[in-house]
């Protein structure tokens, strides 16, 4: 259950995490966090509401190149898929590649990742599926079986946008270095009008606010708190300087909350920094890329130009 009385599985990472986070003047919590079991079935949730127009759309443009972008990946290659969550959107590809040799799905949430992988293995027992438990925030070294194989990166959902600038720049080129790389399959929400951007990540079912107010309710779990999550409003609002949403959890009420022993004063209104989620222009994107050491080789749009599916390739 989700109640604080009982501490399974005491993660000192998230520990030590949260506690620079909540000790700033300025309170953050990584986005990373919002994963364990609950929030990967919550966030799947968030793609099948109205307003949350990235997964379909992405989806409806993976749909219409798959043979296209399945072949990016030389025959007995890997695909391999950074925050594959449920790997749906990935079946596109695997649907369309039965070339494909191996697929290594990336998570950091193991038994969501664990359980998807035996579910892929049903489905395509000619696929080499191959999860790898990891935190691709940080630079992922490969499983020998992956990093022998000529590969294609996945990175879909426009995750890229969470990251900050100077992230997201790592890990383009992190992967830019890995052994074998040919290609790397990026997902990119576009800018659009404030509206639309913001009802995406504030939906009238309040799906997004469980997500989000459930990092509270794993700190108790998991990290020894004493968070009332009633305490705590969601509110997305659309930076336009820095060109993201940013999701905050705001203090309903001046309270303070203990975190393995130590302290934390919330003034009313005060927020936590939870989740920021980049937008990207045609230019933005170029940059990013080029920055790292990739061309934009291909990009794919929906009609409405809302979502594109970019296909990088080595600077040569
Ligand atoms: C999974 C990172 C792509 O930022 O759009 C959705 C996460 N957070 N609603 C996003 C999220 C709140 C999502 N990504």
């Amino acid at each position: 259950m989700d109640g604080s009385t009982q501490l399974e599985a005491r993660d000192d990472a998230l520990i030590a995490d949260a506690l620079t986070g909540l000790r700033a003047d300025a309170k953050t919590l990584s986005p990373k966090w919002l994963y364990d079991h609950r929030g990967s079935a919550l966030f799947e949730e968030i793609t099948r509401l109205p307003e949350y127009y990235p997964t379909r759309t992405e989806a409806g443009i993976l749909r219409d190149n798959a043979t296209a972008l399945a072949r990016l990946v030389p025959p007995g290659g890997a695909l391999i898929e950074l925050g594959s969550g449920a790997s749906i959107k990935t079946r596109t590809l695997l649907d369309a590649g039965n070339h494909i040799g191996a697929y290594g799905p990336i998570d950091i949430s193991r038994d969501f990742l664990f359980e998807t992988a035996d579910g892929l293995r049903n489905a395509y027992p000619a696929i080499d599926i191959v999860p790898v438990v990891a935190d691709f925030t940080a630079p992922v070294t490969l499983p020998d079986r992956l990093a022998a194989l000529p590969k294609v990166a996945f990175f879909p959902g426009s995750t890229i946008g969470n990251l900050t600038p100077a992230r997201a720049h790592a890990l383009l080129s992190g992967i830019r270095a890995w052994p074998g790389i040919k290609a790397f399959i990026l997902g990119a929400d576009m800018v659009k009008d404030t509206r639309t951007l913001v009802a995406a990540y504030d939906d009238a079912q309040g799906v997004t606010a469980k997500f989000i107010g459930n990092i509270l309710i794993r700190l108790n779990r998991e990290a020894d708190a004493d968070f009332d999550p009633a305490g705590f409003d969601h509110k997305a609002t659309w930076n336009a300087a820095r060109a993201r949403i940013d999701m905050h959890l705001l203090s309903n009420r001046d309270q303070h909350v203990t975190l393995d022993g130590h302290v934390i004063e919330f003034a009313k209104g005060e927020p936590i920094h939870v989740s920021a989620a980049r937008k990207f222009t045609v230019d933005s994107l170029v940059a990013l890329a080029a920055d790292a050491g990739w061309d934009v080789r291909q990009r794919h749009v929906d009609d409405g130009a809302r979502f594109s599916v970019a296909v990088l390739t080595p600077v040569r």
